[in-house]
């Protein structure tokens, strides 16, 4: 279990799109472990495994908030099954394009198939946080920020700022 380096816009990598997994094996739970840890030290409510390199089709989330009352939860080879027509907007912040938020707007309800922690497919209703966070992390596995659902100048703003800050970072 260890705290792992969290990639930061802009990084190609983050770009990329995820790869399927073959099962799920102790390599996998392992990753796991490291995600949640990293996700936790952050902290944040989720986290996909390209955010710490990883280009697999993984995902941690928590959004229980509850320091006493941890409810981690994983996906491996997630896939939507079903998005409500009704939309909801949240205001979202994603771990790597740090100190920046925005709203987007989002289906306010979707049926996620997935693996388990041990390779047990599941079917999971979501709706409201859990909801805006799933879609949240499924887009990362696409090699897509929540940035890319804002205009052109706003994106642009946020890029700039965040390349400043990551020259400042290697000065100092
Ligand atoms: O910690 C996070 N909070 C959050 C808030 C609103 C919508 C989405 C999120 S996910 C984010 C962590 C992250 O970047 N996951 O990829
Ligand atoms: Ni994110």
């Amino acid at each position: 279990m260890s705290v792992k380096t969290i990639l930061t816009e802009p990084n190609k990598l983050l770009r990329q799109v995820s790869k399927p997994v073959d099962s799920v094996s102790d390599k996998e739970r392992e990753l796991m472990d490291d995600m949640l840890d990293t996700m936790y030290d952050a902290p944040g409510i989720g986290l996909a495994a390209i955010q710490i390199g990883v280009p697999k089709r993984i995902i941690v989330m928590d959004v229980s908030r509850d320091e006493d009352k941890k409810k981690p939860m994983y996906f491996v080879n997630p896939v939507i099954k079903n998005k409500n027509k009704e939309k909801a907007k949240y205001e979202e912040g994603c771990l790597s394009v740090p100190d920046q938020f925005a709203e987007i707007e989002r289906p306010n309800a979707c049926e996620i198939e997935y693996l388990d922690y041990h390779g047990k497919k599941q079917l999971l209703k979501a709706d409201g946080l859990l909801a805006t966070c799933i879609q949240h992390e499924m887009d990362h596995l696409e090699g897509i920020l929540f940035i890319d659902y804002l205009s052109k100048l706003k994106k642009s703003m946020i890029i700039k700022k965040l390349s400043k800050v990551k020259v400042n970072r290697k000065i100092l």
